[in-house]
């Protein structure tokens, strides 16, 4: 069975989902860490990189697989079951294209968010202003997306909306007024929240 290492947190949490989603039975192993835990040398075989979550699936074709870095644990589950990846070409591409931006633009850059406005020392404010005016242009963006579109993809929910949802539900809640301002983005969260499989991962992850 699949086992999943995360810890509670945005990224965890879009794993959980998406497990969820598709349906595959699984074991969650939620680790408890406090700031400046190391890993231990049996999770560094896992992830070399030490961080959460990581995936290791023992149904492949060949040996036991570990997987991590979050976006490459969501091409391997949809890749595997064939769910959560829309028909369409272009639809398809909108979902790869709006998983990227959530998994490299928004959420490292909530990330930084987060350590410049809550863990820094020193006065960083010019640092913060900059990544707080990037956080702003990604959910402009983003707004204007789900503007035109239901979903992230289009017409169809896909594994985009599952790796955006966390960064919108938790996340962004940091921010002064969360994602109040923009509008489209507040129904989406609405629409995607309700599903039984995205309340599931998120309190599996939470
Ligand atoms: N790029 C990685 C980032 C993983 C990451 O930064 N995970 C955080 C939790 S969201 C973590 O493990 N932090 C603990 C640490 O850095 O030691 C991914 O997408 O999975």
């Amino acid at each position: 069975m699949i086992e999943v290492y995360l810890v509670p947190t945005a990224n965890g949490q879009k794993v959980a989902i998406l497990l969820e989603e598709l349906g595959l039975p699984y074991v969650a192993h939620r680790i408890v860490r406090t700031v400046g835990d190391t890993p231990t040398n049996d999770y560094l075989k896992l992830n070399p990189m030490g961080k959460y979550p990581t995936l290791v699936d023992p149904d492949t074709n060949d040996e036991p697989l570990a997987i991590f870095e979050t976006l490459a644990i969501a091409h391997y589950l949809v890749e595997k079951t064939g769910q959560l990846l829309p028909e369409k070409q272009k639809e398809r591409v909108a979902a790869h294209i709006w998983a990227a931006l959530a998994a490299s633009d928004l959420t490292p850059a909530m990330a930084t968010q987060y350590f410049l406005t809550l863990r820094a020392e020193t006065d960083v404010s010019e640092a913060t202003d900059w990544v707080l005016n990037e956080i702003a242009r990604f959910l402009a963006a983003i707004d204007a997306r789900l503007g035109d579109a239901p979903y992230l993809a289009g017409d169809v929910y896909s594994y985009a909306d599952v790796l955006m949802f966390p960064l919108m539900a938790t996340s962004v809640q940091r921010l002064d007024g969360g994602c109040a301002a923009y509008a489209n983005v507040t129904r989406w969260v609405e629409v995607v929240g309700a599903r039984a499989a995205v309340q599931k991962g998120m309190a599996v992850a939470g």
